[in-house]
């Protein structure tokens, strides 16, 4: 690869001073003023992740609560397909560093700046210090370049973005640094001194003394020969059988590889050689699968029936579900499919102590997200399906947003429909997994009564492979 030179693309000094004619456009009065800005970008990923850590001080006359952050209209607006995906702060005042609430605040129209409100640990008294750490991922802000690329031909990503943190305070020190996969840059924007390059990573600055909303734009143009998987729409449902004992969990996939597409028809024979030499490929070949521990009955499925070239570790503590699809899905092509288990209801339900009560109030603690890694998903639906009669009291999510819908859904054996919730989020990432959500619900065993009491475990196991053999198209036309 020829390596190619970027030039700055755009140089902007947007000064604070926002007087004048219009209603006053908001903006954080300068309480602040930043030390020590150091930020990663790592491109390692599919997606964007960037965290910034930086001491702010306090350089007004009052003790100050609260501290702003802006991003730009372009990952916070609708417009360019690109979103952010997921913010975190932190402050560390003393050890350990806290989580801080998060708020999202006003926007400026004429700056294309979106404010979100932070509320520090504490008051932070005129002249002190305090180390804030921010950690964001923005899906879409990545997108390969060239778009297309022959069978065998690396893939480059493209990145864009500043090399200063926007801030609406003043920075007297920052640099930022660029982490990319193991094969580097195959080019970058050169400025004066910039960057300093090792191995893989890219390091602009110090640069001293930025004026609140600096920016200059860089891009970095990077080899990543790996697929770039987006799940366009996930349903993930989960049955809860309190006659069974069992929650059993179904997710339907719709996946398309965001990758480079090919310029030229896929050859097999080219493939099968690539694929014996062990060469890297933006084709998805396979991916793994955590599941919780316990996790059993594991089923892979999709338009053609049980895919078999799939591998489940039951290991107990980390039972892990290797996927082969049936053929390697190259950037732009498309591949749905079907995943099940089944979990011990135990494992995830608590009952809490209900006196005199008729019905006992249980909370079901869940996973947001249990799916493959390093991927986006635009949108992902998250249903969980109480038994009859079940009534939602509550629902607390780590995750906060997201959309709520409740309904009434009617099944096999049922006579009056079973309590859905369903939770819509859009442009998350893998990492949300680590969310959690809780269901608090009451339910008297007495309404399951109105079921022959005969419709027990055995019943709800057969029930549930009905269910999947009701999935599953036997037709052998494609
Ligand atoms: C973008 O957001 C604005 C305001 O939130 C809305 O009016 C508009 O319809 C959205 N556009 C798209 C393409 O979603
Ligand atoms: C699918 O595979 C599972 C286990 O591998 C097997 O028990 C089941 O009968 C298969 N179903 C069909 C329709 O082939
Ligand atoms: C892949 O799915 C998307 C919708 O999710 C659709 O717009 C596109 O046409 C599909 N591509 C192919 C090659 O089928
Ligand atoms: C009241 C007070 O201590 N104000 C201080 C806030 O911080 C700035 C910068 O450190 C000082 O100059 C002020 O005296």
């Amino acid at each position: 690869m020829v390596p190619m030179i970027y030039q700055i693309l755009q140089l902007q000094w947007l000064l604070l001073l926002v007087f004048g004619s219009q209603a006053a456009a908001f903006v954080p009065s300068s309480d602040f003023q930043i030390q020590s800005l150091f930020r990663t970008v790592d491109l390692t990923k599919s997606y964007l992740r960037e965290s910034a850590s930086f001491i702010i001080e306090n350089i007004s006359g009052e003790s100050q609560t609260e501290y702003y952050i802006a991003l730009p209209f372009e990952i916070t607006g609708n417009v360019t397909g690109k979103h952010l995906s997921l913010m975190e702060v932190k402050e560390k005042r003393l050890d350990p560093a806290v989580s801080l609430e998060v708020e999202v605040g006003p926007s400026n129209e004429e700056l294309g700046v979106q404010f979100y409100k932070v509320q520090l640990s504490k008051p932070l008294p005129a002249g002190d210090t305090s180390t804030i750490q921010v950690a964001t991922v923005t899906v879409g802000a990545v997108a390969p370049q060239p778009k297309m690329i022959k069978q065998p031909e690396a893939q480059n990503l493209l990145w864009t973005g500043s090399k200063l943190v926007l801030s609406p305070y003043e920075v007297s020190r920052q640099r930022t640094k660029i982490k990319l996969p193991d094969r580097g840059a195959n080019g970058y924007s050169k400025l004066k001194n910039d960057p300093q390059v090792e191995d893989t990573t890219l390091t602009y600055g110090p640069y001293f003394d930025s004026k609140p909303f600096s920016a200059e734009t860089i891009e970095v143009r990077y080899e990543y020969h790996f697929p770039v998987i987006e799940v366009t729409k996930l349903e993930r449902e989960l049955w809860v059988s309190h006659t069974g004992g069992n929650l059993a969990t179904e997710e339907h996939y719709w996946m398309t590889n965001s990758a480079a597409k090919l310029s030229e028809t896929f050859s097999r024979l080219r493939w099968q050689a690539s694929g014996m030499a062990g060469e890297r490929s933006t084709a998805v070949r396979g991916f793994s699968v955590h599941l919780r521990p316990g996790a059993r009955d594991v089923y892979f499925t999709d338009e053609i029936g049980n895919v078999s070239t799939s591998n489940f570790r039951a290991d107990i503590r980390d039972p892990v579900l290797e996927l082969r699809p049936r053929y390697p899905i190259f950037g732009g092509w498309n591949y749905s499919f079907t995943l099940g288990w089944n979990h011990d209801l135990g494992r995830s339900l608590k009952v809490l102590p209900s006196e005199g009560s008729a019905s006992d109030t249980y909370v079901l603690r869940l996973p947001l997200l249990e799916g493959p890694e390093n991927c986006v998903y635009d949108v992902a639906e998250v249903s969980v399906i109480l038994p009859e009669g079940a009534e939602v009291v509550d629902i607390f999510s780590t995750y906060k947003d997201y959309k709520r819908e409740d309904s009434l859904v009617k099944s096999h054996l049922d006579t009056s429909g079973r309590t859905v919730v369903k939770l819509t989020a859009n442009n998350i990432v893998d990492e949300h997994r680590r969310n959690e959500v809780y269901v608090t619900y009451t339910y008297s065993p007495a309404s399951s009564l109105h079921k022959p009491i005969v419709v027990t475990a055995a019943i709800a196991t057969i029930f549930f492979a009905w269910i999947i053999l009701g999935r599953i198209d036997v037709s052998i036309s494609k």
